[in-house]
């Protein structure tokens, strides 16, 4: 492949899944970090002005669940990271699921709140949180299943990724759903996920 690059803040929990399938699969790719609150060159990389974004040579690949396809691509296919077939559709679901858990998160950081009449009658915030909570449950169910599997999968590094951002930014309780706690604990002591812990942050 072209020299390879891969943009990324610290602390997003989207860059840490591609950092983390770098280092399990040995690719050559070279994360380089961008600093945060993003600078408006990243428009010009990714008009959502986002990380993270994969530069290969003059093409800029975003978001995360093309990268992380290219990722697994790159790395020979293995079957025991992801099976499209059965997986594209957990990913991608836990991949905007975990939007909206963000967007709850900066809604509140950015210190926003109604100044009009709620025409629609529920609380966003609340709203973003019920989908991520609904997806976890959803997730718990494909894990008693055996569809969402242990060990280094798309699927399983970005729940995990999702959940330890939210854990360390002081987000919902998420216990009493076993098997996601385990495969989530058993893939936060691997080394490519102690070398991407995002760094401590909090509001003010
Ligand atoms: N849906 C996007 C999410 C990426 C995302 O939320 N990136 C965050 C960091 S975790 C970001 O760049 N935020 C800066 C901003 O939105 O201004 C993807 O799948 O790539």
């Amino acid at each position: 492949m072209p020299k390879a690059e891969l943009c990324y803040f610290p602390g997003s929990p989207y860059a840490r899944m591609a950092r983390v399938l770098i280092a399990e699969w040995s690719l050559p790719i070279t994360p380089v970090e961008w600093s945060f609150p993003p600078l408006d060159d990243l428009f010009r990389l990714n008009p959502l002005g986002q990380v993270p974004a994969l530069v290969e040579g003059d093409k800029a690949l975003f978001p995360t669940f093309l990268i992380l396809e290219r990722l697994w691509d790159v790395a020979g296919r293995p079957d025991d990271g992801y099976r499209p077939e059965d997986e594209r559709q957990i990913l991608l679901t836990t991949l905007q699921a975990g939007d909206a858990m963000v967007a709850a998160f900066y809604q509140d950081w950015c210190g926003l709140r109604p100044v009009a009449t709620n025409h629609i009658g529920y609380d966003l915030g609340a709203r973003h949180l019920r989908r991520f909570a609904e997806t976890l449950d959803w997730l718990e169910d494909h894990a008693s299943a055996g569809r969402l599997r242990p060990g280094v999968t798309l699927p399983g590094v970005a729940a995990a990724c999702l959940l330890l951002w939210s854990e360390a930014r002081g987000g919902p309780d998420w216990g009493g759903r076993e098997r996601l706690w385990s495969l989530v604990r058993s893939l936060e002591d691997r080394p490519s996920f102690q070398a991407t812990v995002p760094q401590v942050w909090s509001p003010g």
